[in-house]
């Protein structure tokens, strides 16, 4: 199972914008007519429910979006470069490397940018003004974001089964499932979900034995971030509850004792429907068996609850457990609207993203005597779409730079007339009376 890849995507780079003019036999000088360049594709994640893992992603690595069409003469915008899409399953968890940025893929259709395609230049046309009326001048297109991507999928589980300590939770999994969690006769052999899924007629349920959920789950071993992970997408609990404890123990008590920990623990997971699955019944003789689900039908009168008795060791009840899961577990992802479900399920079902703040667009720092640098994306950026051989560019970008406040920020340093500014590696001569 391929859960984890690395790969970089690169976005496309903007086109240049057009340096052209008007050439027609009856016009001898005509105005600016060079187009913009157009935007370079973006490169986006798209959940994809068809997809079950990230295979795809070891083998090919790298993924690079078209860039966008230069502008022509005549005023011919570039075309933008085609968005890449990248299929990933649901469950994808998404670090962007290069900004810190998260993001969560869960439902069928969500998509996350990861790489911005670089803007278009803007043609000479878009400079022309009143005073200014033939610019010869047109600005470059923008490289794309660059950045490695490292990819996560947490298989989410659709059913939970919870219950006390030694109930039969994980014998049940092995007998469902083809996952093989260790069983054994003492409390607390699991200790971190284990992941198993079940192949019904319609489609695979993802289950999950959630351990340890009474020893005060928030000190518990194996709990916290990767265990809820695992659990968030649950749409139903199976409370297993052990027909003989080997410590005599009151099986009612122990059914309330898990319920209520669970409440304490996470109210959302202790709002969903139950299966309630009465297991060891080969450790009970059958008259017994069928009394205790007669009492508990007769309790969960008038709700939706379901039980069920089973035997982990004879295989009784599995098959009619597997059908009640498989009739129970509402499909996933969702493709009903998102709206009329349950509040809490919108918020799941709705994409995060965590991005950090911001990096200003530039800072300024003194270099020595008389010297300056501004440094940061932001301002290099800018600089990269001018050719600074041309006078008219040059010009162009220094009253830019006065536009964006540089100036200002290089006087609150001590900046004076004559002194050198480096912006990305050129040497500007800021003149603040211009
Ligand atoms: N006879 C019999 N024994 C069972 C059955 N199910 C589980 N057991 C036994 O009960 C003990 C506990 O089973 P597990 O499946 O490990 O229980 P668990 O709920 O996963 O326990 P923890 O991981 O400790 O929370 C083991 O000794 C199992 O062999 C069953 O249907 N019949
Ligand atoms: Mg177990």
């Amino acid at each position: 199972m391929h859960d984890r890849a690395r790969i970089h995507v690169a976005a496309g780079a903007g086109g240049d914008g057009c340096l052209s003019f008007r050439r027609e036999a009856h016009v001898p000088r005509g105005g600016p007519d060079g187009g913009d360049g157009g935007r370079g594709g973006d490169v986006v994640l798209v959940c994809d429910e068809s997809l079950r893992d990230l295979e795809t992603f070891r083998r090919r690595p790298t993924y690079r979006a078209p860039r966008g069409g230069h502008g022509e003469g005549a005023l011919r915008h570039g075309a933008g470069g085609a968005t890449l899409e990248l299929g990933v399953p649901p469950g994808t968890e998404a670090l962007v490397e290069a900004d810190g940025s998260r993001h969560d893929l869960v439902r069928d259709g969500q998509r996350a940018l990861v790489a911005r395609g670089g803007p278009g230049g803007r043609g000479n046309k878009r400079f022309a003004g009143p005073t200014h009326q033939t610019p010869r001048f047109a600005e470059r297109g923008l490289p794309g974001e660059e950045t490695w991507v490292a990819l996560a999928l947490k298989l989410l589980a659709e059913v939970g089964l919870i219950g006390l300590p030694n109930a039969g939770k994980s014998s049940l999994l092995r007998r469902l499932t083809r996952a093989q969690p260790k069983v054994a006769g003492y409390p607390f052999t699991t200790l971190a979900p284990v992941l198993g899924t079940l192949a019904t007629d319609g489609r695979d349920l993802v289950l999950a034995d959630i351990p340890g959920l009474i020893e005060g789950a928030s000190e518990g071993v194996g709990l916290g971030h990767e265990f809820l992970a695992h659990v968030e997408r649950c749409r139903l609990l199976v409370h297993v509850l052990d027909l003989a404890p080997l410590d005599g123990s009151d099986p009612v008590d122990n059914h309330r004792t898990v319920e209520s920990e669970l409440a304490d623990y996470d109210p959302r997971l202790a709002g969903l429907p139950r299966v309630l699955v009465l297991s060891k019944a080969d450790l009970v003789d059958a008259t017994t068996a069928a009394a205790a689900q007669a009492w508990w039908r007769e309790r969960f009168a008038g709700t939706d609850t379901p039980v069920l008795v089973t035997s982990s060791a004879t295989g009784a009840g599995l098959r009619a457990l597997a059908r009640e899961l498989e009739r129970r577990a509402p499909a996933l992802p969702e493709t009903a609207s998102a709206s009329s479900d349950a509040p809490a399920m919108r918020e799941l079902a709705a994409h995060r993203t965590y991005r950090p703040a911001a990096p200003r667009a530039y800072r300024v720092r003194r270099t020595g005597a008389g010297g300056f640098a501004v440094e940061g994306d932001g301002i290099e950026r800018l600089v990269a779409r001018y050719d600074l051989d041309n006078e008219e560019a040059l010009a162009h970008l220094e009253r830019r730079l006065r536009g964006i406040g540089v100036l200002r920020a290089l006087e609150a340093e001590g900046f004076e007339p004559g002194d050198e500014v480096q912006i990305a590696g050129v040497a500007f001569d800021l003149d603040p009376e211009a």
